[in-house]
């Protein structure tokens, strides 16, 4: 156990040795807009380095995103990028994605993007199950706007349209995927980055649709007015509140201090509707139908 322990170290060591963000990124588009302490940066990293990892080509790669904080990430991205419009991504992914089947497409997006504006997207995204990745940056609020209330706004916390605190209960984006029939559903925190790149890894290489949700962090906007304490603070108290999915249940309350899980947490096979898709309309071209 501990030399398969150490030879992922090492594996993981010597990937982390070869990945040079440079060569992913849009050098030009530098400095990039994100506040100091973002945890956005850091998922963008796990998400490039688990590319770097499978050895994508970049001429094959497409990176979709919405509007937000979030959705400003395709724009650093050195592939096919298309910024689109609020909670419309995963729309137009999957125009994408049917059109041109021999591309990886992957879509960023924000808690906001995808569960507020943009939930019956995802919904029907997750059911179609097309082959695609949805990378979700939950950082509990729309940061780019200013810090209004989102889906996943944690019970009573400040946000500009909750001065008094949240009372509305909080949307489980993973329960809500895996409901709606996502095949591929995972969730990790920021503080786990050799984590998070092998589940984005294992997101990608996955036939069909997959979600991945981050947990990132807004320092500026949400930590500052809750009093979280700065960016290490945030992201320190995520990873001590969750536990990896395996060990969830080895552990005895009242020693459990949390339920929500982190890893794959949903992973089952279903027909891709991109190549159902193509094997209806080839069937029906044999039969001479227009
Ligand atoms: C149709 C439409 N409605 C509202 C907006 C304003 N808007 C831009 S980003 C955003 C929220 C983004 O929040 P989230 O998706 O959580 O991403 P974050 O900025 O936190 O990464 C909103 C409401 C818009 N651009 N378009």
């Amino acid at each position: 156990m501990k030399d398969a322990m150490e030879q992922v170290a090492s594996r993981d060591a010597g990937s982390a040795a070869e990945f040079d963000i440079r060569q992913y990124v849009r050098l030009d588009q530098m400095p990039h807009f994100l506040c100091p302490g973002c945890g956005h940066g850091i998922a963008l990293r796990a998400l490039l380095w688990a590319i770097h990892d499978l050895g994508l080509d970049k001429d094959k790669l497409a990176v979709v995103s919405g509007i937000g904080c979030s959705g400003r990430l395709s724009a650093y991205v050195d592939a096919n990028s298309f910024h689109t419009t609020h909670g419309r991504p995963l729309a137009f992914a999957t125009g994408l994605a049917l059109a041109r089947p021999d591309l990886h497409v992957i879509v960023i997006t924000g808690d906001g993007d995808s569960l507020a504006i943009g939930g019956n997207h995802l919904i029907h995204a997750c059911r179609r199950n097309l082959n695609m990745t949805c990378m979700m940056l939950n950082n509990e609020v729309y940061g780019m706007t200013g810090g209004q209330v989102s889906p996943t706004t944690s019970a009573g916390r400040l946000t500009t349209t909750t001065p008094a605190g949240n009372s509305e209960p909080v949307f489980d984006a993973c329960a809500l995927a895996a409901g709606a029939g996502a095949t591929f559903v995972g969730r990790e925190v920021t503080m786990q980055i050799v984590a998070l790149r092998n589940l984005l890894r294992d997101a990608i290489t996955h036939d069909g649709f997959s979600f991945v949700e981050v947990m990132s962090d807004c320092t500026e906007i949400f930590g500052r007015k809750n009093d979280l304490g700065s960016s290490p603070e945030m992201i320190l108290s995520q990873k001590s509140a969750m536990r990896p999915f395996a060990y969830r249940n080895t552990v005895d309350e009242p020693f459990r201090p949390n339920t929500m899980p982190t890893g794959v947490l949903a992973r089952h096979e279903r027909a891709e509707y991109g190549a159902a898709y193509r094997e209806m309309c080839a069937r029906r071209q044999d039969k001479g139908a227009k």
